[in-house]
């Protein structure tokens, strides 16, 4: 830490006794995914795939059978062929952002991995700038989750963003101050509608759609103009990642993804079925149960994603981070044990928990796919809603808790569970450091808000 940025910090931080429940280890991987909708994709996938002889199911269990009619899921319009990837190999792609139902604005399959060219580096997750500047090849950087990075002048060229976390969005540079992400109709509907909403405090200022080159953007302050070597945190946000809407669609049009195959052979072998590892592919809505079973998502409603430190490091390490200990370390190293930081990303988290009580966008949209964006810089400290690619307003007349399980057809997607989670472990470590005991000892479930 800078020396100028040092602030007081507990001694200890200790963080027993969180008050959140770690929801228990998966004994086999893919145990923690969804056993009949991953059995059923795999089927009906392995039959449009075709491959040869492909081996039975192995205790496949019976599927039943989940309708999503217009009315429990959507808004939707029909899919569109455009919408879905066209083939294993992932040479077409899914175009979420063209989708009125689920966009992020940036829809290729590449990952934060594809980033990355040294393989040692990139199972450690730990990127550093000589990695990023081999990577700027690319004409754009796509990137979810951006950051400003500071540049040496004759560096200014080759790199402007930095990824944190997620796959790559379409981002660009734009006037001081603000940055341009790729237009996409979900997002830019859901821009428009918190205009008028409580949550406008919270997320970035939205600042209407621009055309570059030809291309339309969504232009929005950039949430790190004016900080030099911030510190960043994104926690995704749920618990679940994927859209009830992509269940649907591979249901009705499965593909089998190489691409997500391999990513999961790189952090988990046993992580495919036999029958995924014949066919060296998955499904996405799999892959992403996979994700979310690997993760805290679907035991604390929420995940960390990615973190870069003031001192350039950037980790995107954390599929595999699960357990609530894990989690308060990564925090505890973030802030480097400077309880100041704890307590003002806590007043601001109380403050996003307040407001989404009285949102009238909160109350009919699933959100699913949005991370909160923790930054801190000398002794300054701000939590930011981000991300509503994947944000849907939900039919007219219905509206969801965000405090309830998910089950299909109800849309429920547990990001106040994941904020209730995310405040009790802050809590937990500030108690711990005054030397208070956490009273409560279970995951936060359905509550009245
Ligand atoms: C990606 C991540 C993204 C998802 C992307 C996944 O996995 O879950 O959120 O994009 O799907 O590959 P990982 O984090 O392991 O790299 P969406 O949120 O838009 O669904 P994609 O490959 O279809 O882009």
């Amino acid at each position: 830490m800078p020396k100028e940025c040092r602030r007081k910090s507990s001694k200890d931080f200790g963080f027993s006794g969180t008050g959140i429940s770690d929801g228990g280890r998966v004994e086999r991987r893919a145990a923690g995914r969804s056993p009949q909708i991953c059995a059923e994709l795999i089927q009906k996938a392995a039959i449009v795939a075709a491959p040869p002889a492909a081996p039975a199911l192995m205790d496949a269990p019976l599927v039943p059978q989940v309708t999503i009619t217009s009315d429990a899921g959507g808004t939707s319009r029909e899919i569109q062929e455009e919408d879905l990837d066209g083939a294993v190999d992932g040479t077409l792609r899914r175009k979420l952002s063209n989708s009125s139902i689920s966009s992020n604005g940036s829809s290729a399959v590449e990952s934060e991995d594809d980033l990355l060219s040294d393989t040692e580096t990139q199972s450690k997750g730990l990127v550093t700038l000589e990695h990023l500047v081999c990577a700027e090849s690319k004409a754009w950087k796509k990137l979810k989750t951006y950051i400003r990075w500071p540049l040496q002048a004759s560096q200014k060229k080759k790199v402007n963003w930095v990824q944190l976390a997620g796959h790559k969005g379409n981002f660009k540079a734009a006037e001081e101050g603000t940055i341009l992400k790729k237009l996409s109709e979900n997002e830019k509907k859901c821009f428009e509608d918190l205009q008028n909403d409580v949550l406008v405090h919270f997320v970035p200022r939205y600042q209407g759609i621009v055309e570059n080159d030809g291309e339309f953007f969504v232009q929005m302050t950039d949430l790190l103009a004016g900080f030099n070597h911030p510190n960043v945190m994104d926690c995704k946000m749920g618990l679940r990642t994927y859209l009830e809407e992509e269940l649907v669609r591979a249901r009705e049009r499965p593909k089998l993804r190489e691409d997500l195959y391999k990513k999961m052979m790189e952090v988990d072998r046993e992580g495919p079925s036999p029958q995924e590892h014949f066919q060296r592919g998955i499904t996405k809505p799999c892959y992403m149960q996979w994700r979310d079973s690997m993760s805290s998502t679907n035991t604390l409603g929420f995940r960390i994603e990615g973190i870069k430190k003031y001192d350039g490091t950037c980790r995107t390490d954390f599929k595999k981070t699960r357990s609530k200990q894990d989690i308060i370390k990564l925090f505890k190293e973030f802030v480097e044990e400077d309880v100041s930081i704890i307590m003002s990303y806590l007043e601001r988290l109380r403050e996003i928990r307040e407001a989404l009580r009285i949102s009238d966008f909160f109350k009919k949209h699933e959100v699913i796919g949005s991370s909160l964006l923790f930054i801190h810089v000398c002794g300054r400290a701000n939590v930011w809603m981000i991300d509503f690619g994947k944000t849907s307003a939900l039919p007219e007349g219905q509206t969801l808790r965000h405090d309830l399980p998910w089950q299909e057809g109800n849309r429920e997607d547990g990001y106040l569970l994941g904020l209730e989670n995310l405040i009790l472990t802050l809590e937990a470590a500030c108690n711990e450091g005054s030397g208070e005991e956490t009273k409560n000892n279970s995951l936060t479930t359905a509550r009245d808000f």
